[in-house]
């Protein structure tokens, strides 16, 4: 049995169904309308020899879910604050995110890009990333903030280490999203209490907190 799922609006369904098997047929080729939440569709195929086999396709309706983007990604445990997203585990891989929200939220579309706008469904999760939540017309993007990675290449090592020096001695100052990522104690401050607690983490004294 196959299982198809459509929105509630939805009045009727085209039954398309072909025969991969050159000389089967396909009978039942029509329209049917969805009256009730679940309505099972037979669809009977012809065999060369003449013996007929009936699948049945069962689609059922799913409410319309109005939740907003913040909310599709506070439930399924990605903080949101503005337009930023934290939250995610260090090593968490893209598709991870991906089929969180999907098996969750059927009908909601998420696109994931690098900052360098390449759309990817793997991979690992990096600060600078942007999820995109479409859902009933409704979109919304977010940065993603890994703490402690301000180099936006998913792992927290040396190099940012040397970025949060540099921001605090000016040399090189940290923006946007990047910057976010080096408030590690999160008082909305970058300084040299997170430089210290980035090394922490680096030496293995502590595990940087996502939340
Ligand atoms: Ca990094």
């Amino acid at each position: 049995m196959l299982f198809r799922s459509v929105k509630e609006d939805v009045k009727d369904v085209t039954v398309n169904a072909e025969a991969t098997n050159a000389g089967a047929s396909v009978l039942n080729t029509r329209k049917v309308a969805l009256v009730k939440p679940d309505t099972a569709i037979e669809v009977v195929v012809t065999a060369v020899n003449g013996q007929t086999s009936t699948y049945t396709i069962n689609v059922h309706k799913t409410a319309i879910d109005t939740t907003s983007p913040d909310d599709i990604l506070n439930n399924v445990g990605i903080k949101v604050s503005e337009s930023f997203a934290s939250n995610i585990a260090v090593g968490s891989d893209v598709s991870n995110i991906i089929n969180s929200v999907t098996s969750k939220y059927h009908f909601a579309t998420i696109k994931i890009h690098e900052a360098n706008g390449n759309e990817i469904t793997s991979g690992l999760v990096k600060t600078g990333q942007i999820i995109t939540i479409i859902n009933v017309g409704v979109s919304k993007s977010f940065k993603i903030v890994l703490y402690g990675d301000t180099s936006g290449d998913g792992l927290i090592n040396i190099v940012d280490l040397l970025q949060i020096q540099k921001h605090l001695t000016k040399s090189k100052m940290l923006v946007n999203e990047y910057l976010k990522a080096a408030d590690i104690s999160k008082n909305s401050v970058v300084d040299i209490v997170d430089l210290l607690q980035e090394q922490k983490h680096l030496v293995g004294a502590i595990v940087i907190s996502q939340e």
